[in-house]
């Protein structure tokens, strides 16, 4: 069974967004090509950054600390982010435009105040579950593909969690973009994600039959 992951696609990661993801509405195409593609996947889920108010990921609740410095919180290295994806708000929905009736299920993340959770599975420090690898398995799901925001940050977490999980995992290029909070990470997740296992593809490759073909 395939599963196809969306992963993040939320307002505040699109441009002019607190966490703005460079051309990150850019994603919402192609991703909208899939869900609206029938029968390319037998299960179509969603991840969903949402946290509260005071999550430890945010720099304003460190006074004197600023977006994009490195703290320890709880005994793992994170980077701070401005305030993004607080339940509840409009930031935390999903991207105008996107099909998002088509997903089964979402998975929410992130909602620990005291740890960040980049992965669609499990917490940065791999202490919770998010339902997702138990949902797939119960769906018997061996093949996911991943999209969406950001392919540096959540994308890269996911489809390496996916990897750990065994499962053959495919990244679709075209529809992820990146933070680049330092020029080259995609390219360096990229490269990260195939030395793990994880398979390139397209859209358009998908839409034409599948990888195989
Ligand atoms: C993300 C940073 C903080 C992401 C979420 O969706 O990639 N990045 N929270
Ligand atoms: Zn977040």
């Amino acid at each position: 069974m395939r599963a196809l992951i969306v992963v993040d696609i939320q307002n505040d990661f699109l441009p002019g967004g607190p966490l703005a993801v460079p051309r990150g509405d850019e994603a919402v195409a192609p991703t909208n090509r899939l869900l609206d593609s029938t029968g390319l996947f037998d299960v179509v889920v969603a991840t969903q950054d949402w946290h509260p108010q005071d999550h430890g990921s945010f720099a304003a609740n460190h006074p004197g600390k600023r977006p994009g410095e490195v703290i320890d919180l709880a005994g793992l290295s994170q980077i701070l982010w401005r305030v993004h994806c607080v339940q509840g708000t409009r930031g935390a929905k999903f991207a105008p435009g996107l099909h998002a009736e088509r997903f089964e299920r979402v998975f929410r993340k992130g909602q620990n105040p005291a740890i960040d959770s980049y992965s669609g599975f499990f917490d940065n420090g791999h202490r919770q579950s998010t339902g997702l690898a138990e949902f797939l398995r119960g769906r018997g799901v061996g093949e996911v593909y991943i999209l969406g925001l950001a392919t540096d940050y959540c994308v890269k977490f996911t489809a390496l969690d996916a990897r750990e999980l065994g499962l053959e995992t495919w990244f679709i290029e075209d529809a992820c973009r990146g933070v680049e909070l330092h020029a080259g990470d995609v390219q360096k997740a990229i490269e990260e994600l195939t030395a793990r296992g994880v398979r390139m593809t397209t859209t358009d490759e998908l839409l034409r039959g599948g990888p195989q073909s």
